[in-house]
């Protein structure tokens, strides 16, 4: 296992389209396994390879709060083939837009199909913060960041924020 490191926004590598994973097998297995590892050290509920560099169609999740047992979920290829017509906002954050939340608006439910962890197809069904975190996760599989469905306003604000900070950052370590 393996802590990796999480790319922070502006980043270009966050906006390239992932591609599918032809299947999954030991080295998309260890890929998954240290993805979650990150993820919770982070800490965050989900996390998808193009945040830690890799341009794989592959997200990991759990939703399981920090006094219940783990439930990780790992998914290869996901893909959204039913959507409720019922939106609601959520407050979202990033691992990649590091204090930043804003309410987005997506359907509430989302069916999923997936390859597992066994390289077997799958479908789940997933509604309130699951649906949310899924749809979050693929999005930037596509390259897309909760801020893409905000305001120009609103999003401009945060990676102008993210920009400033990444200077004095440099500046620190420099
Ligand atoms: O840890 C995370 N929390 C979160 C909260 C609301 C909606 C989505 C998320 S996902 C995020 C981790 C992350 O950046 N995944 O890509
Ligand atoms: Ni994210």
């Amino acid at each position: 296992m393996a802590l990796l490191s999480i790319i922070v926004a502006p980043d270009k590598r966050l906006k390239v389209k992932s591609t599918r994973v032809e299947r999954v097998d030991d080295d998309v297995r260890t890929l998954m396994d240290d993805m979650l590892e990150t993820m919770y050290d982070a800490p965050g509920i989900g996390l998808a390879a193009p945040q830690v560099g890799v341009t794989k169609r592959i997200i990991v999740l759990d939703l399981a709060r920090p006094d219940e047992d783990p439930q990780p979920y790992f998914m290869a290829n996901p893909e959204v083939i039913w959507t409720s017509d019922e939106t609601a906002p959520y407050e979202e954050g990033c691992l990649s837009l590091p204090e930043h939340y804003a309410e987005v608006i997506r359907p509430v439910a989302a069916r999923i199909r997936y390859l597992d962890r066994e390289n077997e197809v799958r479908e789940m069904d997933t509604e309130d913060m699951l649906a949310k975190c899924v749809q979050h996760e693929i999005d930037h599989l596509d390259g897309v960041l909760f801020v893409d469905h905000i305001s120009i306003v609103k999003r401009s604000m945060i990676l102008r924020k993210l920009t400033k900070a990444k200077r004095s950052d440099s500046k620190v370590s420099a």
